[in-house]
């Protein structure tokens, strides 16, 4: 609270103030009245119960004064949210891409980054596409989220109004990593930026900046720890227990058994592994792309 880092962060606190307040007023109100009640009837004042029956009166108060309430907290909390909904033209456009366990931010050059560098006072939208399941892009000091469905292309925009760093989470179950699928908001002064920006020489191998880029780390470790999938370290020419069809064969890893693993893997599964967890790369990753990741992958020691 009490920031300004993005332009819904008042609307939101404000709403968020006025519905506590009047929370805390009833509280307080009920539980005083509630003590108050307990003394005044007590059975040694009141030995004798009385019925009563009906009070137009209080009746039409306390149906018009919460009626009222009600309708103030959804003034506000519309005034908080309308503006979400408020899509400028303008803005920098990023496509942003969620997938088990990380996301991407697709910028109009073409630079791919693991974390959502923008520039200061300037709208920027994201469009937003998922590439399996269901994940929600959730900015807690923006005051925004949004749900990242498959197939269906929603958006959401901000003003980053404050330079810093801030924590962008996953806040829609999505399988074992979910807890992982964290990244920030990097809001940087305009030259800044634009530096960031024109800057797309990638210090990364190639076939280790199309891995990161298509998020196979989140799964699979370089180091031989084991994390979904097979860690890739020492991956090339291994010889592997693999279920086909069911059946159980040895194979040696090769070219042709990697890109059957890309493209079809639920055709031979990593034994002690689980299958349909790693989804195909058939419509995301090119052959010139897989020889990429092959050559990165025979410089991999165990
Ligand atoms: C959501 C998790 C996940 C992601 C993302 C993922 N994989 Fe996998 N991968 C798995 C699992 C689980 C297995 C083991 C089961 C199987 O063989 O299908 C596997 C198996 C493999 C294998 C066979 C490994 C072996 O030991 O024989 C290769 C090669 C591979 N993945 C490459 C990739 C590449 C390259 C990417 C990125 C383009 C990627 N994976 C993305 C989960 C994932
Ligand atoms: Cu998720």
């Amino acid at each position: 609270m009490f920031s300004n880092s993005s332009n819904f962060v008042q609307g939101v606190d404000l709403s968020f103030a006025v519905i506590l307040g009047i929370s805390v007023i009833f509280l307080v109100g009920v539980t005083f009245v509630m003590i108050w009640f307990v003394i005044k009837y007590s059975r040694k004042r009141n030995p004798k119960a009385s019925q009563i029956e009906g009070n137009n009166k209080l009746e039409i108060i306390w149906t018009v004064i919460p009626t009222i309430l009600v309708l103030i907290m959804f003034y506000y909390g519309w005034m908080g949210y309308k503006p979400m909904r408020e899509i400028p033209e303008n803005g920098l456009k990023i496509k942003t891409y969620a997938q088990m366990w990380s996301w991407s931010f697709e910028y109009p050059n073409g630079k791919v980054s693991d974390t959502l560098v923008v520039p200061v006072d300037e709208p920027v939208i994201l469009d937003l596409n998922s590439r399996d399941v269901i994940h929600s892009l959730y900015i807690p000091a923006f005051r925004i989220k949004e749900d990242v469905v498959p197939g269906k292309n929603n958006k959401m925009w901000f003003i980053g109004q404050e330079t810093g760093n801030y924590n962008i989470l996953c806040a829609e179950y999505c399988g074992d990593r979910h807890s992982y699928m964290l990244s920030k908001v990097v809001v940087v002064p305009e030259a800044e930026y634009t530096k960031w920006y024109n800057d797309t020489v990638s210090s990364d191998p190639p076939g280790l900046a199309v891995m990161k880029k298509n998020a196979c780390l989140s799964c699979h470790s370089l180091d031989g720890s084991r994390i979904v999938g097979p860690s890739f370290a020492g991956l090339w020419n291994k010889e592997e227990t693999i279920l086909s069809a069911g059946k159980e064969r040895k194979i040696i890893v090769d070219d042709e058994y990697i890109k059957k693993s890309l493209y079809n893997p639920g055709d031979d599964v990593v034994k002690g592994y689980p299958q349909g967890v790693m989804i195909s790369y058939k419509n995301n990753i090119t052959d010139k792309e897989i020889t990429m990741i092959i050559e990165y992958l025979k410089t991999l020691k165990h």
